[in-house]
């Protein structure tokens, strides 16, 4: 660690107020240049036990830049992880104001349910899959608290990786009953397809993803608990919504889910 407590402490409080209040900030490394990703992790754990002390409560986990595609669009090489609460959830079909956030995007991934605690170090996809119930579509909104989404890696992993709502739904599917590499995914804006991808997009296989989860959360002494839901990272680029818009998302064999911006 490079920051000392008090340090971490002002950047969580800044940070959350930012998204509380739906403002824009400059990324935090440009005053803490020597901050690490302990650090960084510290100041996300931080803003995660804030919600949960004002009533929140967990809603699942993410994992976060998993797909080329999305390390390209946003000039990173790592995936990050972040905490889903009650807070961020939409139901499929619902509204998000977007004068609560700053500038949305939404990216379609495949969920998944746990059934059984997954611990690492070690987890690898068939763990992933053994521990697994099932997998459903979902949509992210990311919103970057940091200002035309000008960042580093350290700087978004204490923004809880840009989390901000999320929308699962559709046909959930027994994980082991289906090949989540070639399973088709379609996004669609106002009726129009705006980018397609398949499972594979996320590291080969999306329950890579999970297990890069369970691995992160190994050597920091924790574990994924059973039941949880874990977004597994966007599929392909992420799309900029606005008010009046109405995304769907299109997954092979799960149906779909969809919310409206307003
Ligand atoms: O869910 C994610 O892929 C995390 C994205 C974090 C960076 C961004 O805001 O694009
Ligand atoms: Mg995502």
């Amino acid at each position: 660690m490079a920051l000392s407590s008090k340090i971490l402490d002002k950047l969580a409080k800044h940070l959350h107020a930012c998204q509380r209040e739906a403002r824009d900030t400059p990324k935090i490394t440009d005053d803490h240049p020597e901050m690490d990703f302990d650090d960084a992790y510290a100041i996300q754990d931080r803003i995660l036990a804030a919600k949960l002390k004002g009533g929140a409560h967990m809603a699942g986990y993410k994992a976060g830049l998993t797909s080329h595609a999305k390390m390209k669009q946003m000039g990173v090489t790592d995936p990050v992880f972040g905490f889903l609460v009650d807070e961020f959830t939409v139901a499929d079909g619902g509204e998000v104001k977007v004068s609560d956030l700053i500038h949305p995007k939404v990216e379609p991934e495949i969920c998944f349910v746990t059934r059984d605690e997954l611990k690492g170090p070690g987890c690898s996809i068939a763990n992933v899959l053994a521990a697994s119930d099932v997998v459903l579509p979902g949509i992210e909104v990311i919103d970057s608290r940091y200002r035309d989404f000008k960042f580093d890696l350290k700087s978004v992993v204490a923004d809880n990786t840009s989390a901000s709502r999320f929308v699962v739904g559709g046909h959930a599917v027994d994980a082991r009953s289906v090949d989540l590499r070639t399973t088709g995914i379609v996004l669609e804006k106002n009726g129009v397809p705006v980018a397609l991808g398949a499972g594979a997009a996320v590291l080969g296989h999306p329950a890579a993803a999970v297990a890069m989860l369970v691995n992160h959360l190994g050597r920091r002494g924790k574990t994924l608990p059973a039941g949880s839901l874990v977004l597994s990272g966007g599929a392909t680029e992420a799309v900029a919504v606005q008010a009046g818009d109405h995304v769907c998302l299109r997954m092979q064999g799960m149906g779909s889910v969809s919310l409206r911006f307003v």
